[in-house]
């Protein structure tokens, strides 16, 4: 394949604050919900983190190594990095009148490096984390207040980088809210569907204030929601099993529909009216819900089946968030299922859907980097998976869709989410970090690194 990507299309990768940075008392950083989470995200919250380390509190030390990193992003070609901003960076507790300063000043310098390599770079506004502050004195975003302290957090950082940042996104993943609830909403496990669907409602609104706030302030800029790409087949044409599976795909669109067409849809009402539960939605919530993204970003690593069939499901359920494994595919270390051809169809599905630029702001790998005799990592493995999902990208570009770039997840080695393992490496950069934090911290290329650095030069010719 020789057609090349457009020549806007913008290349890199994406980070989180708390998967990267550390320094996670610094500078008068507050607590978060992923603090108080040391094993990631599917772990159990601890009571109080006196005497509790966790291998994020340091991470890569990104806070004070971003020169050199950014500097490697740069010599691989880089034209955009997505990076998270710690909300307790800005807010500690999250209820403050005043934001702190110190914290402010470090994403200005961290914007000021990406300038200065000529990267762009795109912010998520919450990445996988809140101040704890919110949740121990507010409930999370069970509590209405707590939309207020979130645009008053958006509005300050869209204020103070009007002229250093030009994309934005709202909320990372937002439909993992139904999956984790303290990491998406500030819940503890165990709340009930209403109070997960209550909290879900007023991120939802604070996301469309964050995009009226937006384009108050930085009119220039563009602001897109972001979506885990869930995209779920039928595991046979069984009547039943198609319409299962168009309903199980409903769990990530809904929030997709609601943050492009800025209404809940007439499927959502139904199961709200069938389940009792009755949301509190006022009119200046609708109002706020009209405030539609101008794109649409997604993470995408995987697919599932869905079947009908309850007692299938129990048999045969043990992928990831209990799906049903594909029988046709093969599974990464981690048993998550490869498909390439599945970003382009979701690719196409979302462009169908809605319409608007398309993001893909996660797609990687994750792996055991073993390195050789030499030192080296041959990571042909990275190297075959993600050019078989850019040849897709590719596909859906000649397609019709509209899709303004790729970047790939963890473009040097970072703590995993799920459970900050960082055994689970996506980078085209090594780490000398092991799990129980030992290691120079010490960046090295991997094969990877020249891979990508060739595909970017020739916008995608080299795949
Ligand atoms: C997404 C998250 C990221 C990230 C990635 C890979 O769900 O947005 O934060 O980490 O998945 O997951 P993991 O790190 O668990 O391998």
């Amino acid at each position: 394949m020789n057609t090349t990507f457009p020549e806007k299309f913008l290349w890199g990768g994406a980070l989180a604050a708390n998967q990267v940075e550390g320094a996670w008392q610094e500078d008068g950083k507050g607590i978060s919900t992923s603090d108080m989470l040391p094993e990631g995200i599917f772990g159990e919250p601890v009571k109080s983190r006196e005497g509790i380390s966790s291998i994020k509190d340091v991470a890569i030390d990104f806070y004070h190594r971003y020169p050199e990193d950014i500097s490697l992003f740069a010599e691989m070609g880089f034209t955009c990095l997505r990076v998270s901003i710690a909300w307790t960076r800005i807010f500690p507790m999250g209820d403050e009148n005043e934001p702190n300063e110190a914290g402010l000043a470090w994403y200005d310098k961290l914007f000021d490096e990406l300038r200065a390599h000529n990267i762009q770079p795109l912010v998520t506004l919450s990445h996988y984390e809140m101040p704890w502050g919110l949740v121990e004195n507010y409930g999370g975003w069970g509590n209405r207040k707590v939309i207020t302290f979130f645009e008053r957090y958006a509005r300050t950082v869209f204020t103070r980088y009007q002229h250093k940042v030009k994309l934005w996104l709202t909320f990372n993943e937002i439909n993992m809210s139904l999956h984790a609830p303290l990491t998406g909403v500030g819940l503890q496990k165990g709340c009930s569907k209403a109070e997960v669907y209550q909290a879900i409602h007023h991120q939802l609104v604070a996301s469309g204030l964050a995009v009226k706030a937006c384009h108050e302030i930085i009119p220039d800029a563009k602001i897109g929601n972001m979506l885990l790409g869930g995209l779920m087949y039928p595991l046979t044409c069984k009547p039943e099993d198609v319409f299962a599976t168009l309903q199980d795909n409903r769990q990530w669109q809904f929030f997709g529909d609601v943050q492009c067409r800025g209404r809940y849809p007439g499927y959502m009402q139904r199961y709200f009216r069938e389940n009792d539960i009755a949301l509190n939605i006022t009119e200046e919530d609708n109002a706020a819900l009209s405030h539609t993204v101008d794109f649409i970003s997604f993470s995408y690593y995987m697919t599932g089946c869905v079947t009908a069939d309850s007692e299938l499901v129990e048999k045969l359920k043990g992928n990831i968030l209990d799906m049903v494994p594909n029988p046709h595919l093969e599974s990464s270390e981690w048993g998550w299922q490869i498909d390439p051809i599945g970003l382009r169809t979701l690719l196409n599905v979302l462009w169908d859907r809605y319409q608007k630029p398309l993001f893909i702001v996660e797609n990687g790998l994750g792996a055991q980097d073993k390195p050789d005799a030499n030192g080296e990592i041959n990571d042909d493995y990275r190297i075959s998976y993600l050019n078989d999902h850019l040849v897709q990208v590719q596909e859906a570009i000649q397609d019709g869709v509209d899709v303004m770039g790729y970047t790939s997840w963890g473009p040097i080695d970072i703590i995993s989410a799920s459970k900050a393992e960082v055994t689970k490496r996506y980078g085209f950069i090594y780490v000398d970090l092991a799990q129980d934090g030992s290691g120079t911290l010490n960046r090295s290329r991997k094969k990877s690194f020249y891979w990508y650095q060739k595909v970017i030069a020739t916008r995608g010719g080299a795949l």
